[in-house]
C-alpha cells in the first residue's frame, strides 16, 4: 500500500490500527485511549504520505521499545516487610535518551504508565529538545508514610532502577508522590551504587545539579501556553477566574503564574474533594497550601477551616462557573458531563497540567464549543523542557541564572504554541491544538525512525 489513501480508505485503515491495538493491549484503558486520541489525528495527516504507513511508524511507535517490571522489597518501620512492584516504560529513543517523571501512587498499573511513557514521547518531541519518551513508577502508596520509610522505598527502588538508566540511556524525574524528597533518595542512592555524579535524575535540589525553576516549570508552563492560546483571541489571562484542580507541584505553581499574569484562582482540589475561595488563592493563601502539602503532607480540607472558603467533600471543582480551567491532578478527571458544564457556565479556555485529564468524549465537547483547549503533550511540556535544560546544564557543568531560564521556559511554551498552530488550524481558523500538538511531535520522531531503517 503506497498509494494515497482516500478518506474511506483512511478510516478502514484507522480502524484496523485501532483493534489491533486493543488486542496486542487488552484491558489497558488508559494506554487505549491515549494511543486512540493520537491515532485519529495521525492517520488523516499520513493519508497523502504513505512512507508513513509502509514502513508502519505508528505501528512502531505505539509499542514501547521495552519495559522492565521489578520486585521492590523494603522494611517498614515496625519491621515488616513489604513488597511492591515496579516499573519503567521505555517507550522510544529515536530522539534522544528516555526521558520522563517516575509516579508512586496506589492506583499505579502497566496501562498507567504506558500511556504515560507514550504521551511523553510526543510531549518530549514537542519542546524541540533531544529527549525520547519514557515512564516509570510503583504502585507504592507514600501516604501516611514516615520521612524513613520513604527513603527505604527511594533506596530498594533506585537498588533495581540503576542497571537500566543512566545520562544517556534513560533519566527519569518526579511526577505525582515523587517530588524533592524522593528525588534527593533516589539520587543519593544512585550516586551511592554507582560511585558516579552524573546528570541521572532531572528536579534535584539546586545543591546538587538541580536547574533553577524546575520545580515551578510545569504549573508555569500550563498558564503561559493559556496566555499564548488567549493572545491569538486577542485575549489574555489578566481578569480572568480559574479553576484549578490539584493542590500539588503542578496545581500550586500554575495557581502562582496565575496570581502573576493578573488572573483569580477560585478552586484547588485533592483526591478527598475542593476548596472554593472566590475572594481567590493569593500568595499568601498559597504559600500555606505549599506548607500544608509539602511539608505537614496535610488534606486540603484544612484550608477551609483557616480562610473563608467553602470545602466540597467527594467532588471536583469542574461545576464552579469559570472563565478559565486548569485540571492540575490526574488522568481522566474531566467527564463529559463536566466538559458539558464548564462550556454551559462560560468557559472559553482550559489547559492541561495534569497528564490526559480530560476523556475523549469531554474533548470532543470542547472542540465542539471551540474553545481554546491546550491538550497535555503541548500545554504541560514546560515541565519536561526545563528537565532538558537541566540535562544540557549537568553535561556541561554549568548552571544558568533563573531570569535566562525563565525567559526559555516562556520561549519554549510560545515555539509549542506556534508548532500547534502550524498543524491544528483549521479552514474556519479555529486552532485544533490537539491535532496540532499530535501531528507535531509525530513528525520529528517518525522522520528519525524512517532515517534509522526497520530498528
Ligand atoms: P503531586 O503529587 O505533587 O500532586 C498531585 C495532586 O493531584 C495532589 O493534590 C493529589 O491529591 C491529586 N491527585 C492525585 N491522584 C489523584 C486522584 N486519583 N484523584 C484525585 N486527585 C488526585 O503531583 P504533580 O503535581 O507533580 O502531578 C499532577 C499531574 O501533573 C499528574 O497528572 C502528572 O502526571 C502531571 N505532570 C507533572 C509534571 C511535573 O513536573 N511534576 C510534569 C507534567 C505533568 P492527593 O494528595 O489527595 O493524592
Ligand atoms: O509528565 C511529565 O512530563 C513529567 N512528569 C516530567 C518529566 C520530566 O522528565 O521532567
Amino acid at each position: 500500500m503506497s498509494k494515497i489513501a482516500t478518506p474511506e480508505k483512511t478510516s478502514e485503515y484507522l480502524q484496523r490500527f485501532v483493534e489491533g491495538v486493543e488486542r496486542r493491549n487488552p484491558g489497558e484503558l488508559e494506554f487505549n485511549q491515549a494511543v486512540f486520541e493520537v491515532a485519529h489525528d495521525i492517520f488523516p495527516y499520513i493519508a497523502d504520505k504513505p512512507v508513513y504507513h509502509d514502513r508502519q511508524i505508528l505501528e512502531r511507535m505505539s509499542e514501547p521499545d521495552r519495559i522492565i517490571i521489578f520486585r521492590i522489597c523494603w522494611e517498614d518501620d515496625d519491621g515488616n516487610i513489604r513488597v511492591n512492584r515496579g516499573y519503567r516504560v521505555q517507550n522510544n529513543n529515536s530522539i534522544g535518551p528516555y526521558k520522563g517523571g517516575i509516579r508512586f501512587h496506589k492506583s499505579v498499573n502497566l496501562s498507567i504508565l504506558k500511556f504515560l511513557a507514550f504521551e511523553q514521547t510526543f510531549k518530549n518531541s514537542l519542546t524541540g529538545l533531544p529527549m525520547g519518551g519514557g515512564k516509570g513508577g510503583s504502585d507504592f502508596n507514600p501516604k501516611g508514610k514516615t520521612d524513613s520509610e520513604v527513603m527505604r522505598f527511594c533506596q530498594a527502588f533506585m537498588t533495581e532502577l540503576h542497571h537500566h538508566i543512566g545520562p544517556n540511556m534513560d533519566v527519569p524525574a518526579g511526577d505525582i508522590g515523587v517530588g524533592a524528597r524522593e528525588i534527593g533518595y533516589l539520587f543519593g542512592q544512585y550516586k551511592r551504587l554507582t560511585n558516579q555524579f552524573v546528570g541521572v535524575l532531572t528536579g534535584k535540589g539546586l545543591e546538587f545539579g538541580g536547574s533553577e525553576i524546575r520545580t515551578e516549570a510545569t504549573g508555569y508552563g500550563a498558564v503561559y501556553f493559556m496566555d499564548s492560546m488567549l493572545g491569538f483571541r486577542n485575549d489574555a489571562v489578566d481578569g480572568k477566574t480559574c479553576v484549578v484542580s490539584g493542590s500539588g507541584n503542578v496545581a500550586t505553581h500554575a495557581v502562582e503564574k496565575i496570581n502573576q499574569l493578573g488572573g483569580t484562582a477560585v478552586t484547588l482540589s485533592d483526591s478527598s474533594g475542593f476548596i472554593h475561595d472566590r475572594a481567590g488563592i493569593d500568595e499568601e493563601k498559597l504559600a500555606y497550601v505549599k506548607e500544608l502539602k509539602e511539608v505537614r503532607r496535610g488534606r486540603i480540607s484544612e484550608y477551609a477551616d483557616k480562610y473563608d472558603a467553602t470545602f466540597h467533600a467527594g467532588k471536583s471543582p469542574w461545576h464552579v462557573p469559570c472563565d478559565l480551567a486548569f485540571p492540575c491532578a490526574t488522568q481522566n478527571e474531566i467527564s463529559k458531563a463536566d466538559a458539558v458544564a464548564l462550556v454551559k457556565n462560560g468557559c472559553i479556555g482550559v489547559s492541561e497540567g495534569a497528564n490526559m485529564p480530560t476523556e475523549q468524549d469531554g474533548i470532543q465537547i470542547f472542540l465542539d464549543a471551540k474553545i481554546a483547549f491546550g491538550p497535555s503533550k503541548a500545554a504541560n511540556a514546560g515541565g519536561v523542557a526545563v528537565s532538558g535544560l537541566e540535562m544540557s546544564q549537568n553535561s556541561a557543568r554549568i548552571s544558568w541564572s533563573e531570569d535566562e531560564l525563565q525567559r526559555l521556559l516562556k520561549d519554549t511554551m510560545d515555539n509549542i504554541h506556534e508548532k500547534c498552530v502550524t498543524y491544528g488550524q483549521e479552514s474556519d481558523s479555529y486552532v485544533n491544538f490537539m491535532k496540532g500538538a499530535n501531528i507535531g511531535g509525530f513528525v520529528k520522531v517518525a522522520d528519525a525512525m524512517l532515517a534509522y531503517g526497520v530498528v
